[in-house]
């Protein structure tokens, strides 16, 4: 029996540290850190006096001197106190173990620093002495470090993931000059386009996300001042189906109770970025300003930038590809890349041998290759080496998700990319040739929206469902299915995709959703490791691109327009750009469906000035109408 035991716990060692890179394993246990760095913890005053708590770790070996690298962050720069340690620091194992000085701050407003919150504060360009934000609040933080901080070398580069990554944008926007380098990684860009929205459509399915932001803390602390909703189900689409309309989600953030504080409600989430969500339906000035797109401009040639992302991260995308494009318009004069892999929601950061992304696999060592090669390469060029052009990196390293290959290019999108329509036939076929304009019509029920996913569990953010198979949603009567012949060569779609609609709709109002599928041979045998049990990888249908516009959005994010009943309207929906060879024997499909739940909320379908104080009432459900004069605009490379 002992032998059993032995073997089992010896098995048990195996599986756990086989999917772990040999970097891991080389590492003593989690103790790299205590052993090779000292930590201060220090609170530096910003310009208008606040306080912001930062952290620093600084190699024991002081015979030479280091690059300050930093991370700002609302998410905590734990943990606090002597002797306790991050296991592992810096952007990757190698720039951590060859030695930088590491600092991580808690943003304004955010656990051990002073101050109030906001989120994505909004940039003021010309700022009065006093007049603070977070390009400031950096500015000051990079002066404070290079003259107090030992052993630095005067260089500084910042990087980050995700609202992280948002905070290294920031810091090259008129950057302190001895900043030399910035990695955003799926950096928030704007959050009508990001995270909570998609061109105007609520992400219901962030629901639990908001308490992160929307309460206030009274003073610095190393504990979190905020909670969760309680959800009473873990079956999230009945949940919501059940919860009805956005209205009856306020009693989570005591919305209408919002400047009423008493004595039984103090305890509860009284949520200001709720209220903020709430009272801004549209792309107004409170959203434009915090917007950080429009000011790439401001990005000086002096900082050489990294943007990295991933082709199905499904809570960023939008930043980083923006963000990149932003940076180009300002010429060949800054040092600008980009980086994108067949990654979720940061995964590039893993340690992990195998990158899949949810039931997709598509390959071994993926993110270990980016972290080493790449992302170790840019840092010490420009921080430790020449830091001229000549990285010896591409200007576009990207993963082409269909050959599963990494390609290099000297711009993004390629140069070679021509612009192709595809037609949506009404006998299901998407085709190059544009024929006669037919109907087609299905119902939208609100009572049975299309569920965005197979799975039932609630998340707290949704990731899998980007490369989920989608032929659950292909069967349903009210999703509309177009695809391709199987193909007898490959095609390469390298860039974005603009899908133009031409709708109708009984009512008043529609949401538009458009999702781009590889649709894979039935005659596939081998499946996925970790493949879900109802799935076969025979015909899998992995979706490579998804977007929804809300159709009262279509012509200005900012005024919306109803829709007039039966009439035919056009509804442009850009999606995202994608790299994606659709191979030999492949198909390409679109699908085009009205409800996605609750990945995004429900709309009405019957035009309102605020859905989120939409009436029971107002939910109808409707007709629409897809004409086959509709075309898909693809990125074709050739
Ligand atoms: N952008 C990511 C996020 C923002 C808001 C809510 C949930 C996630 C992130 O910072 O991870």
């Amino acid at each position: 029996m002992r032998r059993y035991i032995i073997l089992a716990i010896f098995s048990f060692f195996l599986i756990t540290n086989c999917d772990k890179s040999s970097q891991e394993r080389t590492l003593k246990k989690d103790t790299y850190v205590l052993d090779n760095y000292t930590k201060q913890e220090v609170d530096i005053a910003m310009r208008d006096g606040t306080k912001l708590h930062t952290t620093i770790y600084t190699p024991k070996d002081n015979s030479k001197k280091y690059p300050i690298l930093m991370q700002r962050t609302p998410y905590s720069s734990a943990p606090y106190g002597a002797g306790k340690m991050k296991t592992k620091i810096s952007p990757n194992i190698h720039l951590m173990k060859e030695g930088n000085i590491v600092v991580y701050q808690d943003v304004r407003g955010r656990w051990m620093s002073e101050g109030v919150y906001d989120n994505m504060r909004a940039y003021i360009p010309n700022k009065t002495a006093n007049q603070s934000d977070e390009v400031s609040d950096t500015f000051d933080t990079i002066d404070w470090l290079v003259k107090n901080v030992e052993y630095n070398n005067g260089n500084v580069g910042t990087w980050g993931i995700s609202y992280p990554g948002h905070y290294a944008t920031i810091s090259a926007i008129d950057a302190h000059p001895a900043l030399k380098a910035a990695s955003p990684q799926a950096c928030i860009g704007d959050f009508f386009f990001d995270d909570f929205h998609h061109n105007g459509a609520f992400l219901l399915s962030y629901f639990r996300a908001i308490s992160l932001f929307g309460t206030y803390k009274d003073a610095p602390t190393n504990s979190a001042w905020y909670s969760f909703p309680k959800m009473n189900s873990q079956d999230q689409y009945q949940f919501f189906l059940d919860k009805g309309p956005l209205k009856n989600l306020n009693e989570y953030f005591q919305y209408d109770k919002l400047d009423v504080k008493t004595a039984e409600n103090k305890d509860k989430i009284d949520d200001f970025f709720w209220k903020e969500i709430v009272e801004h339906p549209n792309y107004d000035s409170v959203w434009k300003s915090k917007g950080i797109i429009q000011h790439m401009n401001k990005v000086p040639s002096s900082v050489a930038t990294m943007i990295v992302g991933g082709w199905f991260d499904a809570e960023d995308l939008y930043g980083p590809l923006e963000t990149y494009k932003g940076i180009e318009k300002n010429g060949i004069e800054n040092y600008n890349t980009l980086v994108f892999g067949p990654w979720d929601h940061g995964k590039w950061a893993s340690s992990r041998v195998r990158n899949s992304v949810g039931n997709y696999y598509f390959g071994d060592s993926i993110s270990l290759k980016f972290q080493k090669e790449i992302e170790t390469k840019f840092f010490n060029h420009f921080l430790k080496g020449k830091g001229d052009k000549n990285s010896g990196l591409p200007e576009a390293y990207v993963f082409d998700s269909g050959k599963k290959e990494w390609k290099t290019y000297d711009a993004w999108p390629p140069k070679n990319v021509i612009k192709e329509d595809w037609f949506l036939s009404e006998n299901q076929e998407l085709t190059i040739t544009k024929k006669a304009s037919k109907e087609i019509k299905f119902i939208s029920d609100i009572k049975r929206p299309i569920p965005y996913s197979e799975d039932i569990k609630t998340v707290f953010t949704p990731r899998k469902y980007m490369t989920d198979d989608q032929r659950f949603a292909a069967r349903r009567p009210d999703v509309l299915v177009f695809e391709t012949d199987v193909l007898t060569e490959n095609l390469t779609l390298a860039g974005d995709i603009l899908a133009k609609l031409k709708v109708a709709t009984t009512g008043t109002a529609a949401d538009w959703i458009v999702k781009v599928i590889d649709v894979h041979p039935s005659d596939l045998a081998e499946d996925n490791e970790g493949l879900q049990d109802h799935l076969k990888m025979s015909n899998y249908h992995l979706m490579v691109r998804s977007e929804v516009l809300r159709g009262r959005f279509r012509n200005s994010f900012e005024f919306p327009e109803p829709f007039t009943p039966n009439k035919k309207t056009d509804v442009n929906i850009k999606l995202q750009d994608v790299f994606h060879t659709f191979k030999k024997g492949h198909k390409l499909q679109i699908q085009v469906q009205s409800t996605w739940f609750p990945l995004i909320d429900l709309n009405p379908q019957t035009y309102v000035d605020n859905i989120y104080k939409a009436d029971e009432k107002d939910f109808k459900t409707q007709t629409h109408t897809v004409f086959t004069d509709s075309s898909i605009e693809f990125s074709v490379l050739k």
